[in-house]
Formats: structure tokens, C-alpha cells, sequence
């Protein structure tokens, strides 16, 4: 036998089963996925050493961010062209990225796992099969929107970035009868520049009238699809690198955008970002927010499963490793304490619906 297998078999049950909550990260090629979860961890960390909580990567995930970090601070260097441009055919991240940390008490050794898959932007396509099969397994999903791309322009160019209606298909094809609970996160980045010219809500209301066909399909009304109150769902924009704001598209001299097309799908060649101030540092917003958001519903849901006996999809399998580590309910009692630090109604941030479950 494989060495690797027979050490598989020596580890102690309670190991083995350890209850790890799952977080499927998706959005469109380049639109900021891989940078968000960076900035994400450098914000946690530090809203975490004010509590009884602590959140620490594993090894291979700390390697990974810690050169993620490093290429969103060098985007502060004063000689940097901080340019997005639209390479046709070439995506940023080929292959998916697993995070892992483990999430627990400090003081007591308690610990369950998170898992963040970070596909890359063209899987939903390419790969659909895979990426359908880790939502199942999901607690949470967070859907990444160019902000630009959306607002600028009246939105002509949301389309060719965010695939919003390609999306929309996708969640239809993955959600159903047999789906267990879900908090859905939309996440618009690189906001900045609406964030200081006070239009938040101006971009709130731009994801709800462009989503509208996915949202009604997640709420589901008359259960037309099966998933009538399953699915709680959140708008939570977020600052990735807070002083980078979105400029312009570039333009002709007559002041028309340089576009490419690429089948129906038309696209401006190059987004200018700046800096939004002199001497501008990289000071990620509300990156936490998502993993407060999603600790949050967890812990709702573990308490409510609890009282119910509910056993289905991934809540069956949830509920089965919480028996075995009955000391979690410390550890979500701690997780309740904290969670007023969810951002609810400022800057953007809205419950489109699932109130209770966040
Ligand atoms: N201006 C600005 N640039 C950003 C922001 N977030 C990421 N970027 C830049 O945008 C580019 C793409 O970012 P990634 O985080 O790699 O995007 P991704 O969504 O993971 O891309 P794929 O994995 O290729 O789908 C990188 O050059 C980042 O430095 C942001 O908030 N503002
Ligand atoms: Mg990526």
C-alpha cells in the first residue's frame, strides 16, 4: 500500500471529519476573483485580533497569498500603468485555486475548516461540470461584477464582461429541487470611484435592474424551480485595493472608446484606473465582510437545523460532523457575538432577500 494511502487510514477519525464550510468563488475572466480573496485574508486577520477567533492559512495557501499581496501593493508604485486591458483568448488564472484556512477559537482548540475554490473566469463554460459539482457542496457563493464595465456607459459593456445572462443560465442549471441552503454574495469590485463620488446605491440599483432575471430565479417566488426560501442573497460590494479608482475607458481622439469584438460581444479595449490621491496606499475595504457574512448564515443555519432535525444536501453532512465535534457550539456562540460587524446598509450593502438567515 502506498505510503501516503496507509497514513490516510492512521488519522484519527475526528480529523478526518473536521466540518469545513465551502465557498465556490466565480465571476468573469480578470474581473478581480484571485485579488479579492488576497485582500480578503489581510482584512480577516485583522478584524479577527480584536476577538476570541483567529483565522490562519494553511501552508501552500499562505505561499499563495503572500505573492498575491505582494503584486496588489507593487500596483502602488508611483512608475506603475495601472491598465486593464482585454487580452482575447488568454485568461489570467488557467487553472483552479483551492484556499484553505482554518477558522476557530483561540483560546481553545477548536477549529473547523473553510475552503475557497477560486475558478477561473472562463470554467463556467469550459468546465461546467465542475464547477456545478463544488456549488452543490457549497455553503456560499460569491459572484465577483466588474463594477466599470456595468455602470460606465449605461452598462453597454456589462454584457461582454460580467456574462450576466450567461450566469444567470448557469445558476438555473445548477440550483433545483435537490439544492440545500445557500447564501448567494454579489459582489461588485473595483467600486471605488463610485464609493467617492457617493453612488453606491446608484450601483445597487444597477445590480438589481441587470440580475433581475437571476434574483428572481434565486428567490423563486412560487417555487417554480424548487428553491422557494433556500437561497438567502446579499449585495456586498467591496474596495479591494481602496485607493485605485476606475478613470476611463480609453478613447479615440473624437472620444470614442477603442472596442474589440469578439463575436456579438463588444468589449473596450483598455479600462484606466488611478490613484485617488496622492501618495495612495493599498487600504482594502470590507474584504471580511463576505466571510463574516458567510460565518453568519452557518451559524443560523446550524442553529436552526439543530432545533428542526432537517437533514438534506450538504446540511445532512454538515450536521453529521457537528455531532462528532459537539464543542462547535462554543465556537458559533463566539461567531454570533461578532457578527453586528456585518456592514448591512451602507456603502451599497443590502439583504435582497433571505433576511433572517444572515
Ligand atoms: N484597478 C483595480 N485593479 C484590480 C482590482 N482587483 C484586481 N485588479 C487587477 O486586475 C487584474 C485581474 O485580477 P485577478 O484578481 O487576477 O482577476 P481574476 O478574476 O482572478 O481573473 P481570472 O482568474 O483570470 O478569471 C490584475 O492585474 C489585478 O491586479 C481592483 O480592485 N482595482
Ligand atoms: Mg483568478
Amino acid at each position: 500500500m502506498p505510503i501516503k494511502d496507509l497514513l490516510g487510514k492512521l488519522k484519527k477519525p475526528a480529523e478526518q471529519e473536521k466540518p469545513v464550510m465551502k465557498v465556490t468563488m466565480m465571476g468573469a475572466r480578470g474581473v478581480g476573483k484571485t485579488s479579492v480573496l488576497t485582500s480578503m485574508y489581510y482584512n480577516m486577520n485583522k478584524a479577527m485580533n480584536k476577538t476570541n477567533l483567529h483565522i490562519v492559512a494553511k501552508e501552500g495557501t499562505k505561499q499563495i497569498l503572500a505573492g498575491k499581496v505582494q503584486n496588489l501593493k507593487d500596483m502602488f508604485f508611483d512608475d506603475n500603468d495601472i491598465t486593464d486591458e482585454v487580452q482575447s483568448g488568454i485568461a489570467g488564472d488557467k487553472t483552479v485555486t483551492t484556499f484553505e484556512f482554518d477558522f476557530g477559537l483561540t483560546l481553545k482548540d477548536i477549529n473547523i475548516g473553510i475552503e475557497l475554490k477560486d475558478f477561473p473566469g472562463e470554467y463556467v463554460l469550459s468546465e461546467p461540470d465542475i464547477v456545478k459539482e463544488y456549488i452543490d457542496e457549497s455553503n456560499a457563493i460569491i459572484l465577483a461584477i466588474d463594477t466599470p464595465h456595468l455602470m460606465e456607459y449605461d452598462g453597454k459593456y456589462n454584457e461582454a464582461k460580467n456574462r450576466t445572462k450567461v450566469i444567470t443560465e448557469f445558476f438555473k442549471e445548477t440550483l433545483n429541487s435537490e439544492s440545500g441552503e445557500k447564501l448567494v454574495m454579489l459582489v461588485p469590485l473595483k467600486c471605488e470611484k463610485y464609493l467617492l463620488e457617493n453612488r453606491m446605491d446608484e450601483v445597487g440599483e444597477r445590480v438589481k435592474s441587470t440580475y433581475l432575471e437571476l434574483l428572481k430565479f434565486l428567490r423563486d417566488r412560487d417555487n417554480k424551480y424548487g428553491i422557494e426560501g433556500k437561497i438567502a442573497c446579499v449585495l456586498a460590494p467591496i474596495f479591494t485595493l481602496g485607493e485605485i479608482k476606475f478613470d476611463k475607458f480609453e478613447c479615440n481622439e473624437n472620444g470614442n472608446v477603442y472596442e474589440v469584438k469578439t463575436g456579438d460581444l463588444c468589449f473596450p479595449q483598455k479600462a484606466i484606473y488611478a490613484y485617488s490621491k496622492p501618495g495612495a496606499e493599498y487600504k482594502p475595504k470590507y474584504c471580511e465582510q463576505p466571510l463574516y457574512y458567510l460565518l453568519t448564515f452557518v451559524s443560523k443555519q446550524y442553529d436552526k437545523l439543530k432545533k428542526e432535525n432537517v437533514n438534506v444536501g450538504w446540511v445532512k453532512k454538515f450536521i453529521k460532523m457537528f455531532r462528532l465535534t459537539p464543542e462547535i457550539n462554543e465556537l458559533f456562540v463566539e461567531v454570533q457575538k461578532f457578527s453586528f460587524e456585518k456592514n448591512q446598509s451602507e456603502d451599497g450593502y443590502r439583504i435582497f432577500f433571505g433576511q433572517g438567515k444572515v
